[in-house]
C-alpha cells in the first residue's frame, strides 16, 4: 500500500468557517479535509489530514512523515512568517513539500510577505481559498510520480 499525503494545518486554522470569512471564506476545516480526501482518492492516493495550535506538534508530525508519508503539503499559518524550526524540520525530512495558503499572504500586511516555507516547497498555491488544497493534491501527486 502506498504511503499517504501528510496535509499540516497550522494554528488558528480550526476557526475556519466560524471567523474571518471576508478573509478565508465560509469553508470549513472539516469541508477541506473532504475535498482533499476526495482529490486524493480520484489519483489513487491517500492523505492524513491534520491542524494543530502548537509548533512542537506540527515539527514532530513532520519529523515522523519522514517513515509513514509520501510528500507533505503544508497550510503552517502564522508559523509561516517565524518559524525556523519548522523549516529545519521539512529540511531534515527530505521529502517533496508543497505550501499552501487560503488568502495570498504576499498581498497581505509586509509581516506576512517573508515565507521560511518557501525555500523548501517544490511549489507554493496561495491565494486561491480551498481551491489551492485540491490543486496541491494533484500537484503532489505529479511530483511523485515524476520521482519514480
Ligand atoms: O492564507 C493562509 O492560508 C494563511 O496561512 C492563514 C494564516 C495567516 O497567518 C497566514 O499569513 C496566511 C492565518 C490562519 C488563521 O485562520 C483563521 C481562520 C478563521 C478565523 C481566524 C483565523
Amino acid at each position: 500500500m502506498a504511503k499517504p499525503i501528510l496535509i499540516v494545518n497550522g494554528p488558528n486554522l480550526n476557526l475556519l468557517g466560524a471567523r474571518e470569512p471576508e478573509i478565508y471564506g465560509h469553508t470549513t476545516l472539516a469541508d477541506i479535509q473532504s475535498l482533499c480526501e476526495s482529490a486524493a482518492s480520484e489519483l489513487g492516493m491517500g492523505v492524513d489530514f491534520r491542524q494543530s495550535n502548537h509548533e512542537g506538534e506540527l515539527i514532530d508530525w513532520v519529523q515522523e512523515a519522514r517513515l509513514y508519508h509520501a510528500g507533505i503539503i503544508i497550510n503552517a499559518a502564522g508559523y509561516t512568517h517565524t518559524s525556523v524550526a519548522l523549516l529545519d524540520a521539512l529540511r531534515a525530512v527530505a521529502l517533496p513539500v508543497i505550501e499552501v495558503h487560503l488568502s495570498d499572504p504576499k498581498i497581505r500586511e509586509p509581516f506576512r510577505h517573508l515565507s521560511y516555507i518557501e525555500s523548501v516547497a517544490a511549489e507554493t498555491i496561495s491565494g486561491k481559498g480551498a481551491a489551492g488544497y485540491v490543486e496541491a493534491v494533484g500537484a503532489m501527486a505529479r511530483l511523485l510520480a515524476a520521482r519514480g
